[in-house]
């Protein structure tokens, strides 16, 4: 065993943190089966055997979209046959089939509409929280958030507490790809750029709203913009305690402009998978979206770092659009098979890891709070 992977070891026993130029070694260089032993023994300590899932729908409202990220397979033009705006009896519809469904949450984001107003999203928030105030709103990624602002010259932070008061209860980690900006530049130039992603995610855990973080690999990056990546986001966990998950996301190729990069393998789905249990000490979970890694790789996932799958979701379009040929839902039995089948025990969280106790006759209550130790 070479000098460096020895203190790796040492340093992930003694539950100690991993620098930069470990992260990149990690990445580029150790085993698949050390990085999975490694990235178990922090997936134990902090969530033991549990294997968390939820019940939730996705939502979203357009697909209208000012920015032409190269990765995308989900935006239509203003004027396209493919774009669409929800109405608010279309929107309202998708609340009550997730509420009649059992739904604890539902995940909304969107494109950036050309026209549509800040207060149209503002809406979306409200008639959904007016209709059904159980039902927890994660809603628009820092990036929306970031285009709210420049709309309406008001700042983000305001925007927020607005939102929150009409119902919003969560951040989605979306919009984050690569913080580098030789990345950034060249896949998403005009979005948010990674200083405003982390500003938004640090006012949201302010405000008090938890959210989550994403990172899009498989594309043009390199391990060194990984890493990167990972450690802005460990920093701003440092200040704010504010993360609960992390979510890798490999990059689906088919009908984006990036259609010739071939679809990252399983090994590399493991490996950043491992890596960001490894690198990300202080979030308290790593999720394996079935939707993205398929459901065979995001079982296997769970030895590698993995503690939550995500949920059942219905509907799902950001994926579909781009080639993803796992199913469009999960029922629940499903889900808990996959868990078991894994080795891990399911329980069923709402969007802020209280575990959901379901009683017959009853909607659904909140059990005990399964929050991991960071
Ligand atoms: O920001 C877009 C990614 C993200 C493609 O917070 C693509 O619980 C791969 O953030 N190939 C949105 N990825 C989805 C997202 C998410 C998903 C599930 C759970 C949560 C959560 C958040 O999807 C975008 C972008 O990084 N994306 N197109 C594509 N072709
Ligand atoms: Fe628009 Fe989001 Fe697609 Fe970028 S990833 S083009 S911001 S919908």
């Amino acid at each position: 065993m070479s000098d460096v992977l020895a203190t790796i070891r040492d340093k992930v026993h003694a539950g100690k943190r991993l620098s930069f130029d470990e992260g990149v070694f990690l990445d580029t260089s150790v085993d698949l089966h050390t990085l999975g032993e490694l990235a178990n023994v922090v997936r134990e300590r902090k969530n033991g055997n549990v294997t968390y899932f939820n019940v939730n729908e996705h939502l979203n409202p357009t697909n209208v979209c000012v920015y032409r990220c190269t990765f995308c397979a989900f935006r239509a033009d203003l004027k396209s046959e493919k774009g669409y705006v929800m109405s608010d009896e279309q929107i309202v519809a998708r609340g009550r089939e997730a509420w009649d469904r059992g739904c604890t949450e539902l995940h909304i984001v969107g494109g950036l509409h050309h026209q549509l107003p800040y207060e149209w999203y503002l809406n979306v928030i409200r008639v959904l929280h007016d209709k059904f105030p159980d039902l927890h709103l994660k809603a628009w990624t820092a990036v929306e958030w970031d285009w709210f602002a420049r709309m309406t010259g008001r700042s983000t932070k305001e925007l927020l507490a607005e939102m929150q008061v009409a119902g919003l209860g969560s951040l989605p980690g979306g919009g984050a790809e690569i913080f580098h900006t030789d990345i950034r530049s060249q896949i998403c130039e005009h979005k948010a750029d990674g200083d405003e992603w982390i500003r938004v995610h640090r006012e949201a855990h302010e405000l008090g709203l938890r959210s989550n973080a994403t990172m899009l690999y498989g594309h043009i990056e390199k391990a060194e913009h990984r890493i990167d990546h990972m450690i802005r986001l460990r920093e701003l966990q440092d200040r704010t305690g504010g993360f609960q998950t992390f979510i890798p996301l490999a990059f689906h190729p088919e009908n984006t402009r990036l259609s010739h990069i071939p679809k990252a393998s399983g090994m590399m789905d493991l490996r950043v998978m491992a890596v960001s249990r490894l690198m990300l000490d202080n979030f308290p979970h790593i999720k394996a979206y079935w939707v993205m890694l398929g459901i065979q790789t995001a079982q296997v996932a769970q030895s590698y770092g993995a503690d939550d799958i995500d949920g059942t979701v219905v509907h799902e379009k950001i994926y579909h659009e781009a080639g993803s040929d796992s199913p469009q839902e999960m029922t629940v039995d499903e889900i808990r098979r996959l868990i078991v089948e894994a080795g891990r025990e399911p329980i069923e969280r709402d969007t802020l890891y209280h575990e959901v106790v379901r009683e017959t006759g009853k909607k659904w209550k909140q059990g005990r709070k399964m929050l991991a130790l960071a």
